[in-house]
């Protein structure tokens, strides 16, 4: 059924995830560069490149200069280290075989797949997250009339359920086509068809996220202050590890030492590596991370930014250059470029996911704190202005709170 991710063994011909719209060429491109002398499991923080200003001027060159060691990165990480195949969606095939013969004959899996009762539990977390925002919407229905009123009450509710002003009147239009059609006259069956239109706009904000295409999957999180970025990551870190992922965490949130020491406490509970450098630069730590990770045999590289004000252009500046200085490190990455809101941050969440994407394109979102007071609304705001995929929403602070996104299950949560 539901599953946390999904791995896909790498094809030599992926395309990149994300279109490097904007960026700076690579300099050189080196598509498996991995240095010999690196042990493949190098000690914890270990900073593989402190000088920042070499990095930014010769990205290249502590990697560039060894030639690719026939795919063992690859064959380990998919041959090795995959769950035992739960499923394989034919459309998630690779399109061409792989070059590297080890892992071309790895057929995408889907792993971790969530045993119903977990689900379950988690489905109550949200629905009394969410409570106060769906008693509210289902109020308007407990009427006998279909009626102008009934369509007025329901817009006022959607409004203040931080859906906007566009959402709102997609799904009321939406709704007046459905009531019509299944020409019922009981209001009680509308919030029925409200779930299913509200479940229709959601529907391509769900997509699973996609490891395993490259070697390894870089994954970039940037966000506001205090949004859940840190604690998102400790909490994938452990799904990641427990499905037999290695991980490798960048502390690229070098202003604070708090920020630091709060992942250094992820990496450790999860036993994985992080690369950390008090005082460094953000960029030159995601540079380095991402080398390591190339030269350990890492399946994922996980980079946690500072946070960012998206009017603070400065800083909007050096999330980019993490970006850009990312890619010097491998040509393809980052794979993933993930922003993590707070889903008590309202319509507000979705100016956040407008600047960030503007700035970084991203390729995806984190939803936190849906256990709160959050009133879920914004993801249809999302869904109307900018639909990237919410690959999970956070319904706690424990490392159980982060889920998979459903439409349908959403959608219900909602209007329950
Ligand atoms: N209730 C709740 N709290 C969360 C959730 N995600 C994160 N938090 C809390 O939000 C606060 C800020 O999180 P942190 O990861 O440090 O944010 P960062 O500044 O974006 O890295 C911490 O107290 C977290 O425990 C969530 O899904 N639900
Ligand atoms: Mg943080």
């Amino acid at each position: 059924m539901f599953s946390f991710f999904k791995k896909k063994s790498p094809a030599a011909d992926a395309a990149p995830l994300l279109p490097p719209a904007g960026q700076e060429p690579a300099p050189v491109s080196v598509p498996e560069p991995a240095p010999v002398s690196a042990p493949p499991q190098a000690p914890l923080q270990t900073p593989v490149t402190p000088n920042p200003t070499k990095v930014t001027a010769e990205p290249q060159s502590p990697v560039a200069a060894e030639p690719a060691k026939a795919g063992w990165l690859r064959g380990l990480g998919l041959g090795g280290k995959a769950a035992a195949p739960a499923s394989v969606p034919a459309d998630t095939a690779p399109k061409n075989p792989s070059t590297q013969a080890p892992q071309a004959s790895v057929a995408p899996i889907t792993i971790a797949p969530e045993p119903a009762s977990s689900r379950d539990s988690w489905m109550n977390r949200l629905k009394s997250g969410l409570r106060k925002t769906g008693s509210s919407i289902a109020t308007v229905f407990t009427g006998t009339q279909i009626d102008e009123q009934l369509y007025e009450e329901l817009e006022e509710a959607l409004l203040m359920a931080d859906t906007g002003v566009k959402a709102t009147t997609h799904l009321l239009e939406d709704l007046k086509q459905r009531v019509k059609d299944s020409k019922t006259t009981d209001p009680a069956a509308v919030k029925d068809l409200l779930a299913s239109a509200l479940a229709d706009l959601l529907a391509p904000l769900e997509k699973p996220l996609v490891i395993g295409e490259h070697s390894p999957t870089v994954i970039m999180v940037a966000g506001v202050n205090g949004a859940g970025k840190t604690t998102s990551i400790g909490k994938l870190t452990k799904h990641l590890a427990d499905a037999g992922q290695s991980v490798l965490l960048a502390a690229a949130d070098t202003f604070r030492a708090a920020a630091r020491e709060q992942l250094g406490v992820w990496a450790t509970r999860n036993t994985v590596e992080i690369i950390s450098q008090e005082g460094g630069d953000p960029a030159a730590v995601s540079f380095d991370a991402v080398t390591a990770g190339k030269a350990r045999g890492k399946d994922v590289v996980l980079v946690d930014t500072a946070g960012r004000l998206p009017t603070q252009l400065h800083l909007m500046e050096e999330l980019k250059k993490i970006k850009r200085v990312v890619t010097k490190a491998d040509a393809s990455a980052p794979h993933q470029v993930l922003l993590v809101i707070d889903g008590n941050t309202g319509q507000n969440a979705l100016n956040q996911v407008r600047a960030f994407d503007d700035a970084l394109q991203l390729t995806g979102l984190i939803v936190t704190k849906l256990d709160g007071t959050a009133k879920g609304g914004v993801l249809a705001a999302i869904a109307q202005e900018r639909p990237i995929p919410v690959y999970f929403i956070g319904v706690g602070e424990k490392v159980e709170d982060l889920e998979t996104f459903s439409a349908k299950e959403f959608a219900q949560a909602l209007l329950a």
